[in-house]
């Protein structure tokens, strides 16, 4: 059986939030980011459809189409499989394991057969609604079974997957008990993007020593030059797409906003951000540690510095992220109870997620952006802070281990691991802006030119026009 949609997106979650009114009154409405802005067009050329998770447990709305006309199809988990498939298996194994281990990833045996079962299910579901031919664009760490079953059930239609977080060496991957399941349900795809030419290496280097393949040759697609290897009988193109952001989803900045954002934080000379899921991976502790160290030293000035640290609520059921926010948020305190004044705490800390206008205001007011993970596929904010200062103002902290640290080239890079390299990069930044501004500006409009070139718009059709080429 086959459904009428010539082009299906299949994620994790769905594009949208449920709003439930004062009076109990709920309704589900598409939700921005930048994926859906990227595959926007193309959903809508193409009588799209994508299929999801809605994000509310134990139920889902019936399919419904969006104002520009993209069929939204949910995928309905009980509790159980959000515990098992998601919490569990995705988010307690999969994630610090392809994260390099920055935690101790658990396997069981329970976790991963939620993880099959509800990737057989979203397959299934995406098999029903796949017109004839279609092309299916599968996303990230959750589904990555679903290319495989895919193929079985639908041998017609063109599968793309893409990894939108870092893929381990394969020293660390074959520690994982399905490490074969895995491969084999990847290998459905007819191609595999990867942020990085070196996660692309480390998957190919894994499928050498665990199934003993060899890579063919490059595919040379008009866009990228794709590895090629063969898995039973069936031809898999490899390669490294970067993401990128689409600037205009950030907003307009409210006028006058930097200005009444900088009078609130008391007018201080430099301002320093950081913006991040409150994720072990984003190293917002190490930040704060060595900010900490830089005031102890008397580098930074607590009365013309302030560091602003949005950090948005994620997966807070899983006892890791309830530990990096416990460490978090006493570092805040202890730093502002020593170096703070009543009134005036040296780090102002957000544990929400703000509206993306709101956001912009905050990037562009930022001296200085930190964004040190010790792991990061991309790092989507890093991008967004260049987007927001095509003036050349303003400077960027950039973990080496972050993707995005490929492309800009020219942030004050840093090793997260180490304290010592983290406070050098802050302190060339703040120094730099005022000793050297010409050189400064020179490197951030660099950036800003790879980012507003490189958009996710490129990424989506770099991607797409790819896959279409292994027709
Ligand atoms: C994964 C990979 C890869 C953050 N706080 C707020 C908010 N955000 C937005 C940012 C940005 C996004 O969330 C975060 O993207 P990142 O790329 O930084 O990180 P992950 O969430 O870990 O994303 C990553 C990405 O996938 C794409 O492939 O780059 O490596 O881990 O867009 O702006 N947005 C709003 N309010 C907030 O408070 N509205």
């Amino acid at each position: 059986m086959s459904g009428d949609n010539r082009f299906v997106v299949v994620a994790n979650r769905l594009p949208v939030d449920l709003h439930t009114a004062p009076d109990g009154t709920r309704t589900w409405s598409p939700s921005p980011g930048g994926l859906v802005a990227a595959l926007s067009p193309v959903l809508e050329n193409q009588q799209g459809c994508w299929v999801g998770w809605p994000g509310v447990s134990d139920e889902a709305p019936e399919p419904f189409r969006t104002d520009a006309g993209v069929l939204l199809h949910p995928v309905r988990l009980t509790e159980a499989d959000f515990e098992g498939f998601y919490e569990g298996f995705s988010n307690a194994s999969l994630w610090p394991l392809y994260h390099d281990l920055i935690v101790t990833p658990v396997y069981h045996r329970e976790w991963w057969a939620a993880y099959r079962d509800v990737n057989l299910r979203f397959a299934q579901e995406v098999a029903e609604v796949a017109a004839e031919g279609a092309t299916v664009w599968v996303q990230d760490y959750q589904l990555q079974l679903v290319p495989g079953i895919l193929r079985q059930l639908r041998p017609d239609l063109r599968i793309g997957f893409f990894l939108h977080i870092p893929f381990p060496s394969p020293d660390l991957y074959r520690q994982l008990p399905w490490r074969e399941e895995i491969i084999r349900g990847l290998m459905g795809a007819d191609l595999i993007g990867f942020h990085l030419e070196s996660n692309a290496r480390n998957f190919l280097d894994l499928c050498a020593v665990t199934e003993g393949l060899t890579v063919e040759g490059t595919a040379g697609t008009r866009r990228i030059d794709a590895h090629v290897v063969t898995h039973d009988g069936h031809r898999v193109a490899v390669g490294a797409f970067p993401i990128s952001i689409d600037p205009g989803s950030l907003g307009e900045g409210e006028e006058g906003g930097v200005d009444k954002l900088r009078a609130e934080l008391g007018n201080p000379e430099t301002v320093i951000l950081g913006v991040d899921r409150l994720d072990y991976t984003k190293g917002i502790l190490q930040r704060l540690l060595a900010f900490e160290e830089l005031l102890e030293s008397e580098a930074l000035d607590p009365a013309s510095t302030v560091l602003m640290q949005v950090a948005t609520p994620s997966r807070e059921r899983i006892e890791q992220y309830q530990m990096a926010r416990s460490q978090v948020e006493e570092a805040v305190g202890r730093i502002n109870g020593t170096f703070g004044a009543m009134g005036r705490p040296v780090v102002h800390y957000l544990h929400q997620s703000l509206p993306k206008n709101e956001l912009r205001t905050y990037y562009e007011a930022a001296d200085v952006m930190l964004v040190t993970p010790f792991k990061d596929g991309m790092n989507l904010v890093a991008k967004e802070y260049v987007a927001c200062h095509g003036d050349g103002s303003g400077a960027l902290v950039l973990s080496e281990f972050a993707g995005a640290a490929v492309e800009l080239r020219e942030a004050n890079l840093c090793n997260p691991f180490d304290l010592e390299s983290i406070k050098r990069a802050i302190l060339t930044a703040v120094q730099g802006l005022s000793t050297t501004p010409d050189v400064m500006k020179d490197r951030m409009l660099a950036m800003h030119r790879q980012v507003a070139e490189y958009d996710v718009n490129r990424w989506a059709d770099a991607f797409l026009t790819s896959l279409e080429e292994t027709r």
